[in-house]
């Protein structure tokens, strides 16, 4: 249906405007604003021109409260020069783009104040994230929880090249596999990248594909401009070298302007009448602007394709587009990084008719009455209902979650146990806990929990087995109400799927706790999104297992040995490594509360656990323990006044570490066992002490570990352990100056028993105690403990 034209007329000026607010912004950034030494803009002003229009027609016209964006990185002027139209922007924090607190280089939920919905950055993770969100809105109306709200659609503005990262196609095939719904896709076709010009043909490769994964494909390549020269004699001709025309060419040809097109033109088509007309009755610079209308420059063309789209299918628009559109270094495949000159940009403005000084006003140069564009943009559709964050109760949990107590356990039965526990209750928390797995949901214990709560889907489909009689501990039923989403074996998507949940608060009003599991050194497969999903400040919970070397006879290839670093350098993220379920159960209460805090208070949950079964204490949790286990370490034997060493353990090194202990005692009686529940924790409650007594002198703060290790007598020494990089624990020596010996893994296992590899990798109760004694005087502790 065609666009009426004074809406486009307002339309295209507002598209304009954003076009040169968004360029200014750069210009500004680069060029005006002091010490912008190493400020240099790269890859904005190009890239995002290639948008303006298309996002104009979005944002102006099109979007709806309720929809949500992820835009492309390097377009975030034009979505901050659009938000500053709606006056949600200011002019300030433009000046200040890319500064310290300024407009954010890349769009980001949790910097910007513009009402960013998704952050983006690392290119691919914004796309997925729209396909998971939208997964998620289905999940919460299946669980009856939208009450009035319409159903918004996920819509993500994608560069070409960004179609090169594998996590998309990833999130394809999950979404057709949970039948995709109200997602949008605008593939920037500007047949650009950072390097180069991409490959002929690739839109027929995307439509291809994404028409196999079952969306819809719209492509918009021609604006009005060329369908109007289409439809003139000798059009079709013109149409033909068009469709032709290599990539390469095309982008060149746009960047040398309308003189070299006619040339190449008249060369190619020239002598065919009527299409030689066609090209002479154009001036150079008409061409030229008949060339660059390409669909997605055309906001005619975008607002037709937008508004045509009638059903809730997943759609994927390819969107033609010529990178750096309508300024000096249009389709120049070095232009990733191009900035205008002064001198380019002072033509350029006077060309607009902005009168120097006025350049951040908003209607400036615009033919339209500011009232007149003030008040189509009050009333666009988009802006109704203000600023678009919401928010939701807290749930509430208890102090420790429940499990059935056994005398030995690992920690990954336990946090099977625990939730166990909770899919038996009928508490709030729990049915507002979402769990998901790629592909690891028994082998990592969730299967009872499933066995309770149910596969979601949205659609009913019962266990076939189950049907047929066929015995199997596992109940594999699907519904709408089922609370377990089964993954494919893709990590990537399991964080970006938590990533969406995780934001469900924000983005639905409606709060999930997402609780992911996965083997503990695929938590490196999937590293980007995890990042990508903490950046954003989603909140989860992830229960990686089995982990280190203990899981020995399944091999090096799964042996984790960096991930309590990676717990530890996480921001956004605190990790915890228990030895003990009856730890687990406070810290996942914890978790979900931690999970539920507002802002820097609060973040997501990282569970490093294990496999091995080891003997559990028999103990009374006191809440002076459980504070003590969420800060980080606890005494499980507290060093005298005389003590020379102390073990400092973390996770399932404990039965090693308190064997030791034994063994260490007969010769040297005073020696503390430390039990480390979260090297992390601790290492952060130590800087951010320090911080506070820097910032506010004579405050006389400790940390819980200063706090821990202050009885000890400077000669003391520390030998920490752990199944993992020694470092994690290496800089408990500096907390009070104690000489400290770090055991742990630095190269990959191989298999064995766990015997075998801790031996191997000295980290066995007798490389602890070879350790105490080499770092203590005194008699040689008389015992080892013999080979098995
Ligand atoms: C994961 C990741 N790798 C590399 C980059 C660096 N980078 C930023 S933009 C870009 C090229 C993007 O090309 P395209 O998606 O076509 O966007 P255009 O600038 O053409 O609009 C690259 C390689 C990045 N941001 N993220
Ligand atoms: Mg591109």
């Amino acid at each position: 249906m065609a666009v009426e034209p004074a809406r486009l007329e307002l339309l295209s000026a507002l598209a304009r405007k954003v076009l040169w607010l968004s360029s200014w912004t750069i210009h500004h950034a680069n060029h005006i604003r002091e010490n912008t030494d190493g400020l240099k803009v790269g890859g904005h002003q190009a890239s995002s021109a290639s948008l303006a229009t298309i996002m104009s027609a979005l944002y102006f016209s099109v979007l709806r409260p309720q929809d949500r964006v992820a835009v492309k990185p390097h377009a975030s002027p034009v979505f901050h020069a659009i938000q500053y139209l709606f006056g949600h922007q200011t002019k300030e924090k433009l000046e200040n783009f890319r500064g310290f607190k300024g407009a954010q280089s890349y769009p980001s939920r949790t910097k910007d104040t513009d009402d960013v919905d998704f952050s983006t950055g690392s290119v691919g993770l914004g796309v997925a994230q729209t396909l998971f969100a939208s997964l998620v809105q289905d999940y919460v109306k299946a669980h009856g929880w939208m009450q009035d709200r319409p159903e918004g659609r996920m819509i993500a503005l994608v560069g070409d090249a960004e179609m090169d990262e594998g996590n998309i196609f990833e999130a394809l095939l999950e979404g057709w596999k949970q039948s995709l719904r109200n997602t949008w896709w605008v593939v920037d076709y500007n047949r650009q990248s950072l390097d180069a010009v991409v490959r002929e043909g690739l839109w027929a490769k995307f439509e291809s594909m994404f028409r196999n994964f079952g969306w819809d494909v719209v492509i918009v390549k021609y604006g009005s401009l060329m369908r109007q020269a289409f439809a003139e004699p000798g059009g079709e001709a013109l149409r033909r070298w068009i469709d032709h025309c290599p990539n390469q060419m095309y982008a060149a040809l746009c960047f040398q302007g309308g003189a070299a097109f006619r040339k190449h033109l008249q060369d190619d088509i020239g002598d065919q009448g009527e299409v030689s007309r066609l090209i002479d009755r154009r001036s150079d610079e008409e061409l030229l602007a008949l060339m660059s209308n390409l669909g997605g420059h055309d906001m005619a063309a975008m607002i037709e394709a937008f508004e045509a789209i009638d059903h809730d299918r997943p759609v994927c628009f390819i969107a033609y587009t010529v990178k750096g559109v309508g300024l000096p270094f249009q389709g120049h495949k070095d232009n990733h990084a191009g900035l205008m000159t002064v001198a380019q940009m002072e033509k350029w403005r006077s060309h607009q008719n902005i009168r120097p000084g006025h350049e951040w006003e908003k209607f400036e140069g615009l033919s339209q009455s500011p009232s007149e564009l003030e008040a189509f943009l009050a009333n666009a559709p988009f802006n109704r209902e203000g600023r678009r964050r919401l928010t939701a109760p807290v749930m509430d949990v208890p102090e420790r979650l429940p499990f059935n107590q056994a005398a030995q356990m690992s920690t990954q039965q336990g946090f099977g146990l625990v939730l166990n526990e909770l899919a038996r209750g009928d508490s709030e928390l729990a049915s507002r806990i979402v769990t998901a797995s790629p592909d690891v949901t028994v082998s990592t214990n969730l299967g009872g929990w499933v066995n309770r709560r149910g596969l979601f889907a949205k659609a009913e489909n019962a266990d076939l087995f189950r049907q047929e009689k066929i015995p199997s501990t596992f109940n594999w039923d699907f519904s709408p109400k089922g609370q377990h989403i089964e993954l494919g074996i893709a990590e990537m998507n399991l964080f970006i799927l938590m990533s969406a949940l995780g934001l469900s608060h924000a983005i639905n009003g409606v709060r999930l706790l997402p609780v992911a599991t996965l083997y503990d050194p695929f938590i490196e497969r999937g590293l980007d999104a995890l990042n990508y999903a903490c950046y954003q400040d989603a909140r989860f919970m992830v229960a990686a297992t089995p982990s280190g070397i203990t899981l020995a006879p399944e091999g090096g290839a799964h042996q984790s040995i960096a991930t309590p670093l990676i717990g530890m350098a996480q921001d956004g993220l605190i990790s915890f490594e228990p030895a003990f379920v009856d730890e687990l159960s406070v810290i996942m209460a914890f978790g979900f509360r931690h999970m539920q805090r507002e802002g820097a208070e609060g973040g997501s949950v990282y569970l490093r656990l294990s496999t091995r079964t080891i003997e559990q204490p028999q103990r009374i949790m006191t809440g002076e323990l459980q504070r003590d286990i969420t800060a980080g370490a606890y005494w499980l034997r507290k060093p005298g006044p005389n003590c020379e060493i102390v073990i400092a353990y973390t996770g399932a090194l404990a039965p090693e570490a308190i064997e030791a202990t034994g063994f260490i005692g007969e010769s040297r009686r005073d020696i503390g066992l430390l039990a480390i529940t979260s090297a992390d924790r601790l290492h952060a409650g130590w800087t951010a002490a320090r911080q506070l007594r820097r910032d506010r002198r004579g405050v006389q703060h400790l940390s819980h570990i200063e706090q821990l290790l202050a009885p000890l007598a400077r000669d003391c020494a520390i030998v920490s352990v752990i199944d993992g990089h020694p470092a994690a624990l290496g800089w408990l020596g500096s907390v009070r100056g104690h000489r400290l010996e770090a055991l742990g893994v630095e190269h990959f296992g191989q298999t064995g028993t766990i015997p075998d590899l801790y031996r191997h990798h000295g980290i066995d109760a007798n490389a602890i105690i070879d350790a105490a004694e080499a770092s203590t005087v005194g008699a040689p502790v008389r015992h080892r403990k013999m080979a098995v």
